[in-house]
């Protein structure tokens, strides 16, 4: 059977086959859930980001694509890293929103993950409003097929937060 649920929560402390990063471009860190899991994830995560922009993506990570890289010493064994739209850049695009989800998802089926934890990507520093990033990536989820993946979790660092996405996921039942 596949889940999907919500909690109000860390990711730093989720612990899960795979957790995705609401990451930049640069894969170098940043703020947020970014910068919350490089520096629970101790040093390793940002060699093994260096890693893949040396060797996949020299110019960074296009918006919307998804990458993986080992977990360091997060409580998982994969971080998928994925660059939401910035509505202050004028990405204004749900549809945009939307693939960082589903290539995310994309990504983890490749590896055999059965079980996926996600932050509200682009609902922070990027600018999404809880309800617009909770609509696009419960839908965006939801028809998704999955394959493999038993349990995707969101997990919400804030109550507003955690309200709109539970209040999509009740749609859906
Ligand atoms: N666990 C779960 N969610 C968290 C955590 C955490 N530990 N910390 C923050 N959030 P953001 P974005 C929530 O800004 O909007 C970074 O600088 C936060 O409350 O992390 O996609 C990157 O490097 C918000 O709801 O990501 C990029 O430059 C959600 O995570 C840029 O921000 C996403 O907020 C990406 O912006």
């Amino acid at each position: 059977m596949q889940t999907i649920d919500a909690i109000h929560g860390d990711l730093t402390t989720e612990h899960a086959d795979a957790l995705v990063n609401a990451a930049n471009s640069t894969l170098l860190g940043g703020g947020g859930v970014d910068g919350a899991l490089h520096a629970a994830a101790g040093g390793a995560l940002l060699a093994a980001c260096r890693q893949v922009r040396a060797e996949q993506y020299p110019a960074g990570l296009p918006v919307g694509e998804a990458v993986a890289t080992p977990a360091g010493l997060l409580p998982a064994k994969w971080v998928i890293h994925t660059v939401g739209p910035n509505r202050h850049a004028g990405q204004t695009d749900e549809a945009l929103l939307a693939v960082a989800y589903t290539n995310s998802l994309q990504v983890a089926v490749e590896l055999g993950v059965g079980t996926i934890a996600f932050p509200a990507i682009g609902a922070g520093v990027y600018g999404w409003s809880a309800e617009t990033a909770a609509r696009v990536a419960v839908a965006a989820v939801a028809t998704h097929p999955r394959t493999g993946i038993e349990r995707v979790r969101f997990v919400l660092f804030n109550q507003p937060l955690y309200d709109a996405f539970a209040a999509e996921l009740s749609r859906l039942r």
